[in-house]
This record gives C-alpha cells, sequence and structure tokens, in this order.
C-alpha cells in the first residue's frame, strides 16, 4: 500500500513568522542561524503581549486575582513542556533561564551530592562549551576526573571506546544528543541504555534536538535532558531541566532565597518539593509563558512533516554547497540534523559571514562554543548555516550564489 506523503505549505508557514517578512539592507532577510536562535512566531508575541497586558503579576505568592492568574499561566506552561518531552509528572520539569544554567544546575547539585575524590565524568569530544565547562570545574572541585568519549573524522562518537571508558567510578554521562557544530544527531537512546547496565545517570544536552526531533525523555530514558527556549521558537530567558524524581528529590537546592522553601527559622531551612525547590526568587515568568504558546504552535502545525521538510532542505542545502569548489564540508555524520558546518581554503570564516550578511544572509561564523571540536578539525572556526522548517529552497540558493561571489571577491 503506498504511504500518505504529508504535504508541508512552507509558504504558510512562514506567513506566521512576522520577522522573515524582514529586509536586511535593502534585501530580505534570509534567516539562517537557527542553532543560535530560532526567531518567533506571531501567536507566542500575542501570548506574551497578552500576558503583559492583562495577566502580569508575581505568582505563588499573591491571593489576588492577577497573581492567581499568573500562576494558572506559568504552572500550564509546565504542563505544556511536560507534554512536550512526555515527562511523567510536571514536577520533573524545572524552569530555568536556558540550557546552560540547566546544566549548572546538575553539575553544580548533583556533583555536591553524588562525586566525591576520585571519581570520573565522561563527556564527549563534541560538546559546547555549555557541557563542557560545568562538568570541567566539578570535576576540578570534586578532585574527580574528566574524561572525554574520541569520535572519528565524520564526526560521530565511537560507541566502542565509550563502552570501554565505563567503569564503577563513573559517576555521570553528560552527553549532548545533537552537535550545535557538527549537526550529528547521536545514538542518544543506545548510549543511555549501556550506561543503565552499569547504574550510570545520563544528562543530556537536547538544546539542538529539541527543535528538529520529538523527543520523549521516557522513551529515551533520559535522566536529566536540558533545553532552552529560544531555540525552539520561543523567547530568550526560559529553559527546562528535565530530571527524574528520583534524582531531583535527592539533590540539593542550586540557588536559595524565596520561592524555594517550606519553613525558615535562623537555625534551619526546610526546602519546599520539586519543582519549586530548584526555584529560587521570581523566575521567569514571561518567557515560560512564552515557551508554552510556543509548544502549542508546534502543536498546531504537523511536526513530523516540518522534520521531513527540513531533512529535505538538510539534503539539498549539503549537496548544493558540495558542488562548490573550495567548499569543505566539516561533519560529515550518518545522522545528522539541519546544521551545516563548512570552510573555505583561504578565506576565514568571518570573512563568509560578513559578505553573506551584505546580501541579506544571516549565518553565524566562528568556533561555535566547541572549540575542542574546531581543534579535532584543525580549524579556528566554521561557517555554519542552521536551517529551521520556515526556510525554503530559494533561500539556499542565494546562499549557494553569495558563497559563489565571495569565493570569485577572494580569487
Ligand atoms: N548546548 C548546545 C548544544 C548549544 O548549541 C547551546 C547554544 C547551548 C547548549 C547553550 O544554550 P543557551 O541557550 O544556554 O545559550 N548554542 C549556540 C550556538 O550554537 N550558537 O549560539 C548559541
Amino acid at each position: 500500500m503506498k504511504q500518505a506523503v504529508s504535504f508541508f505549505d512552507v509558504w504558510k508557514i512562514r506567513q506566521d513568522f512576522p520577522i522573515l517578512s524582514e529586509n536586511v539592507g535593502g534585501k530580505p532577510l534570509v534567516y539562517f542561524d537557527n542553532a543560535a536562535s530560532s526567531q518567533v512566531p506571531k501567536v507566542v508575541i500575542e501570548r506574551i503581549s497578552k500576558y503583559l497586558s492583562q495577566e502580569h503579576a508575581n505568582i505563588h505568592r499573591g491571593v489576588h486575582y492577577l497573581s492567581q492568574k499568573a500562576t494558572n499561566s506559568y504552572e500550564a506552561a509546565r504542563e505544556r513542556v511536560k507534554r512536550f518531552i512526555n515527562a511523567r509528572d510536571p514536577s520533573e520539569c524545572i524552569f530555568v533561564r536556558g540550557c546552560t544554567e540547566a546544566i549548572n544546575l546538575v553539575a553544580y547539585s548533583f556533583g555536591k551530592a553524588f562525586i566525591q575524590e576520585g571519581d570520573e565524568i565522561l563527556i564527549t569530544q563534541m560538546e559546547h562549551h555549555a557541557n563542557l565547562v560545568p562538568w570541567q570545574v566539578v570535576a576540578e572541585e570534586r578532585k574527580a576526573k574528566l574524561k572525554i568519549i574520541p569520535m572519528n573524522e565524520n564526526g560521530e562518537l565511537i560507541l566502542e571506546e565509550y563502552e570501554s571508558l565505563l567503569s564503577e567510578r563513573t559517576k555521570i554521562i553528560a552527553i549532548t544528543h545533537v552537535s550545535n557544530a557538527l549537526g550529528t544527531i547521536n545514538p542518544i537512546k543506545e548510549m543511555i541504555k549501556i550506561a543503565h547496565k552499569f547504574n550510570i545517570p545520563v544528562c543530556v544536552d537536547g538544546a539542538q534536538a529539541v527543535p528538529h526531533l520529538k523527543v520523549d525523555v521516557q522513551d529515551l530514558d533520559a535522566d536529566f535532558y536540558a533545553f532552552s527556549g529560544h531555540k525552539v521558537f520561543a523567547p530568550t530567558g526560559i529553559g527546562v531541566l528535565y530530571g527524574k524524581k528520583e534524582w531531583l528529590e535527592k539533590m540539593p537546592p542550586y540557588q536559595t532565597g524565596g520561592g524555594m522553601i517550606r519553613r525558615v527559622t535562623f537555625e534551619k531551612t526546610k526546602y519546599a518539593a520539586i519543582p519549586e525547590k530548584f526555584e529560587a526568587g521570581t523566575p521567569p515568568i514571561m518567557p515560560a509563558i512564552g515557551l508554552g504558546a510556543a509548544i502549542d504552535y508546534l502543536d498546531s502545525i504537523d511536526f513530523n512533516a516540518a522534520c521531513e521538510y527540513e531533512k529535505e532542505l538538510l539534503e539539498y542545502a549539503t549537496k548544493s554547497l558540495c558542488e562548490i569548489e573550495g567548499v569543505r564540508i566539516i561533519g560529515n555524520a550518518r545522522e545528522k540534523a539541519s546544521v551545516i558546518s563548512f570552510v573555505i581554503d583561504g578565506i576565514h570564516p568571518h570573512d563568509i559571514g560578513t559578505i553573506l550578511d551584505k546580501y541579506g544572509i544571516a549565518i553565524r561564523a566562528g568556533h561555535h562554543c566547541a572549540q575542542p571540536v574546531m581543534d579535532f578539525y584543525n580549524v579556528p572556526a566554521t561557517a555554519r548555516v542552521s536551517l529551521a522548517f520556515y526556510n525554503t529552497k530559494e533561500e539556499i540558493d542565494k546562499l549557494v550564489e553569495a558563497v559563489k561571489k565571495t569565493i570569485e571577491i577572494f580569487s
């Protein structure tokens, strides 16, 4: 039987994102910097505006109407996050400022409770600094050892080496689901299964995965899963740390103060239950509500069709860029999300980025906060095109023309 192919109407989707109609320097904006921050749909902008104009108040503490309304909206956003990643319970979804804060929370709090001198922490060679530096700091503080799962030339983790690095000294493994510098999709589920054979918990950096893949934390069996709202069509200032209840309940607070207590005396403080235990102070109420609206938006479109469409775009862009003489793609994993890092001999990536900007094309150039990845490939930086489901083949054609012009200018 022939399978139904769902149709993805990118031109209709583009209408949902007001910024995509903007001009940059007289040219229509071509936005290819989605791995840094994705754009925000109108429904999210409107939801934030409604919150600010009709519901704004501090949460959890007030008996008055507005405070209760804001509290309900904030907690409804948590419920949406729970659904989005299929957590067992909303209390396992902690609102934080972003993915960086989520990982710092785990590193600090888990580290304090469970990592001792001589223990080992395992990370990979392709981590964003957000999933590297916090573990390095914890390792230093606790006199533990940081060990690295290596990758091959294609930018794929070497799984045989991974297994051989595990020991009874390994206390936690931190792995990115999708590499922001290479686009590699790591076999997280398989890696978690292996870690669990040794009873080792896994903290997944999902910052680059949630915009491109359907994530199910229960199916993955992840112990911790971190992501940022601003990469998944929500505003900045909000992120999520998912953690299994059994871990979060055993971990000490990351920050302390108001909102996270049950009872305070000068002698002793008793902490609130999760999630409040990890949400000291006034949380990012408005951005959390924005994230809830972004999740509603993703529910309203055919996300599976969007993912399929993005795959097509990735293939088209990869093929088109490879056909340009002098362009070399960094990261050729078999399983990739829509990130393409490339270099051109004799042209610094910053120059590529600056010239493309003159054509209205926004890409990123630099080390992408993954300096060990740059060291591995022996390049100082790359130019990076990162796609979202609102991008088009026409935009990729413009990119190809502009890259060719860049090469002409420098030859
Ligand atoms: N982890 C990964 C894999 C990332 O790509 C990023 C941000 C982070 C963590 C940190 O997220 P934040 O929201 O807390 O900053 N990555 C990028 C990038 O690739 N370009 O700009 C930011």
